[in-house]
């Protein structure tokens, strides 16, 4: 048994142990069948106003799930730190007028209830990748959970940080690649694309792609979305702010509602060449 566990350090996140792919099921959308599923919105919920309109602006351009920070993690304590509660409030409120199911980050496990009740998806950030007492929290919510690598970690420190949730006996675990750390400033990380061929290869759990804070300027996420689909990502995880330059956090890599709504359009032409559809909520 030890020498078992010696050998591989992630047995139930391994393709040896479950050779079909995971499907995640949120509501109405499956993930990890084969089709592409976009989940997109604010870094942070601000305000009524602008969550609803990004949430309409999304879902009519064909965006499955909603995205929001209630709670942020910032680099500075003296940044934005989120709405918390009230932007807990205010997503269960555009989950419910737009009809898209949510994911949001919960960042400490004294609050993995209370997320819990207005998230489809707990968003396990970068910075909090090997907590393990809030992976173990999570994990007994019983919602699909969506773990981003750390900025630093290896791909088999990410996949053991998954084996933590999945031994805890939450199986429904998705992978994100949002970039590691890297040398060059004019990009805020390095996407490591290679990651989603390698992971899609050891495990059987689906592999979303964040590409906004992966290369952290606007410009530059199109490109990257793209390269992550053709890459085999089962998802991709963008942010789009109505108004990017009046943005409380991460303005500079937000997404218009008309860049994302061409991009939505450029995404679904590549899956069609790949013989995949990206995912609608009707
Ligand atoms: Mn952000």
């Amino acid at each position: 048994m030890i020498q078992n566990a010696k050998a591989v350090p992630f047995r139930l996140a391994s393709r040896e142990e479950c050779p079909q792919d995971t499907r995640v099921q949120v509501g109405r959308v499956t993930i990890g069948d084969g089709h592409v599923v976009v989940m997109a919105g604010p870094c942070a919920v601000e305000s009524e106003e602008q969550l609803l309109e990004c949430a309409r602006a999304v879902r009519r351009a064909g965006a499955a799930v909603l995205r929001g920070g209630a709670f942020k993690p910032r680099t500075s304590p003296y940044s934005f730190q989120g709405l918390g509660e009230e932007g807990l409030a205010l997503l269960a409120a555009a989950r419910q007028k737009s009809g898209l199911p949510v994911i949001t980050e919960v960042l400490d496990p004294r609050q993995v209830e209370q997320v819990s009740r207005c998230a489809d998806i707990l968003q396990i950030g970068t910075r909090n990748m090997q907590n393990f007492s809030l992976l173990h929290e999570v994990a007994l919510a019983g919602k699909p959970v969506l773990l981003k690598r750390g900025q630093s970690a290896t791909i088999e420190e990410w996949l053991c940080a998954a084996e933590y949730i999945m031994a805890a006996g939450n199986r429904q675990v998705l992978l994100c690649e949002r970039g590691i750390r890297g040398f060059d400033p004019l990009l805020r990380n390095t996407l490591d694309l290679s990651a989603v061929a390698v992971v899609k290869q050891l495990t059987h759990l689906p592999v979303v792609v964040d590409p906004s804070h992966a290369v952290g300027r606007a410009r530059f996420v199109p490109a990257m979305a793209r390269a992550a689909l053709a890459a085999g990502a089962d998802g991709l995880l963008i942010e789009v702010h109505p108004c990017p330059e009046k943005a409380l956090c991460d303005g500079q890599q937000s997404l218009t509602p008309e860049a994302f709504a061409a991009l939505m359009g450029q995404l679904r032409a590549l899956a069609r060449a790949m013989g995949r559809d990206v995912v609608t909520v009707c």
